[in-house]
């Protein structure tokens, strides 16, 4: 269950967490016309905290509503002060944010009129381990999904859109129903895709395999930031299709994302991946991820929005913007 915080930013105003609701009628509850984002922030050793690459994740954003043919009615700038200020409001040192778009109630049919009526939310809190305690450290036990990822073009997949997530509903649902942690979703010519939240990276002989950007894959912030720190540490990376029999074969098999951080596949479909537990590549990238992420590799300055959370926090309201 979601930890309550005490405030969600909507539409420019912090709102109190029981308070921030929305008219029954919004149309992105009937038809998943959205979009949204996901955005951790921690906290560094030095006592200071960061939100990780809080503008790319906002230029993500506009990317999905760019798609979704969404005017958002909010400047960039407008929106990574958000995120920060919810979580200083909520004096969360570190945590997770989620901004969404979303319509109004203003039209009721799957036309979303003329001029959409579009608001965003940003809600934060506290996310722990999104695959299970133990997880990051052990792996998990996954399996291929009988569900297929979305075609290419059956929705827009590079857009983080709420729609397109019943199918990773689904995967989930089952793959968690028949005791596994998280499903893989293989595309409709049967090329591994990726996870219902995450993006999936394989080790074989040393090098690191993805699929490519042209995949039926959201192009996860996670899985750019794994590609540049592997081929920063010397790691060969190759993006290209890759098989069910490639993930059975593989030495190392791990999932990126936001929430799931870096998260090691220890078994898929019963079979055991390598030595049942996490591998060296996998180690050594989980590392480095969090030694950048918590700030103690401070190569990566350029990924971090710094904020403080002080006791006096200031609770400071972003104007609200016509839209
Ligand atoms: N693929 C999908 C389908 C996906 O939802 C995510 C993020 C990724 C890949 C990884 O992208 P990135 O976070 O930019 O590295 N999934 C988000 C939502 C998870 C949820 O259950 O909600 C997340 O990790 O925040």
């Amino acid at each position: 269950m979601i930890q309550k915080e005490k405030w969600i930013w909507m539409d420019g105003r912090l709102v109190e967490w029981d308070r921030a609701t929305v008219h029954v009628l919004s149309h992105t509850l009937h038809y998943g016309y959205g979009a949204f984002e996901g955005i951790r922030a921690y906290r560094h050793h030095d006592g200071r905290s960061a939100v990780f690459r809080l503008r790319e994740h906002v230029d993500r954003l506009f990317g999905s509503a760019a798609l979704l043919e969404l005017p958002v009615p909010f400047s960039r700038e407008e929106v990574v002060r958000a995120g920060v200020e919810t979580l200083r409001a909520n004096g969360l040192a570190e945590g997770y944010i989620r901004p969404l778009l979303y319509l109004g109630p203003s039209e009721v049919g799957v036309y979303p009129g003329d001029s959409p009526d579009v608001h965003l939310a940003v809600v934060t809190w506290k996310w722990g381990a999104y695959l299970g305690a133990e997880a990051v450290q052990k792996g998990i036990r996954v399996k291929v999904s009988t569900y297929t990822k979305h075609h290419v073009n059956s929705v827009l997949l590079k857009g983080k859109v709420v729609g397109h997530y019943v199918n990773s509903v689904l995967a989930k649902m089952e793959a968690k129903r028949e005791g596994y942690a998280e499903g893989i979703l293989l595309d409709h010519e049967g090329y591994v895709a990726e996870g219902s939240g995450e993006n999936l990276f394989l080790v074989q002989d040393g090098v690191l395999f993805t699929p490519g950007e042209d995949a039926s894959i959201l192009g996860g912030i996670t899985r750019d930031s794994v590609i540049t720190l592997a081929r920063d540490h010397g790691i060969e990376v190759v993006e290209r299709r890759l098989t069910r029999n490639d993930l059975y074969t593989a030495d190392e098999v791990f999932f990126t994302g936001t929430a799931a951080e870096i998260t090691p596949i220890r078994e898929i479909d019963r079979r055991t991946i390598g030595a049942g537990e996490p591998g060296p590549v996998t180690r050594a990238l989980q590392k480095a991820f969090f030694e950048v992420v918590t700030g103690r590799d401070r190569a990566y300055d350029r990924w971090m929005t710094y904020y403080t959370v002080g006791e006096q926090a200031q609770v400071v309201a972003a104007p609200a913007t016509e839209a």
